[in-house]
């Protein structure tokens, strides 16, 4: 019966998006997803993200291995968030392999192998290229 928490962005949502959804939810009976807001996403990459935070809250909500979304408003607020949904596990992609070890006092904390090959900034890439 455990809940499981991830963060990001999902920005020009893509399957390595959906397979690391799919895996977090796996290892338990309900997946929370904190899904970045566009105000963080511009104070971390100084860019805005493609679909706005309401699309992106959209698209993850309606995804059948998603139980719960809200917004990620701050990356400091993480162990706030991992305590409001009860999570015991907090999953991340190995693109993130330690940066939240220090939530390990507060739940599970692993890091699934990213999907090779697909990112949101390639396929933005690939789109301008072709224009
Ligand atoms: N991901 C993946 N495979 C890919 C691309 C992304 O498994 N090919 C995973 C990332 O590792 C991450 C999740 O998908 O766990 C979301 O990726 P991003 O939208 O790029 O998230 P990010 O901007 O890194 O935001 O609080 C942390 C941030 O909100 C994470």
């Amino acid at each position: 019966m455990k809940t499981v928490i991830t963060f990001g962005t999902f920005d020009v949502f893509h399957v390595g998006h959906v397979r690391i959804l799919e895996r977090a939810a796996a290892l338990g009976c309900r997946l929370v997803v904190g899904v970045s807001s566009d105000a963080l996403n511009f104070s971390k990459k100084q860019r805005y993200p493609i679909y706005g935070e309401q699309d992106r809250l959209h698209i993850i909500s309606a995804l059948g291995c998603v139980s719960d979304v809200f917004l990620e408003q701050s990356l400091e607020l993480k162990g706030q968030y991992i305590k409001q949904y009860k999570a015991d596990i907090l999953v991340m992609g190995d693109d993130w392999q330690g940066k939240f070890d220090h939530y390990s006092h507060l739940c599970e904390v692993v890091y699934l192998p990213r999907t090779p090959s697909i990112s949101t900034t390639e396929i933005i890439e690939v789109v301008k290229d072709r224009h």
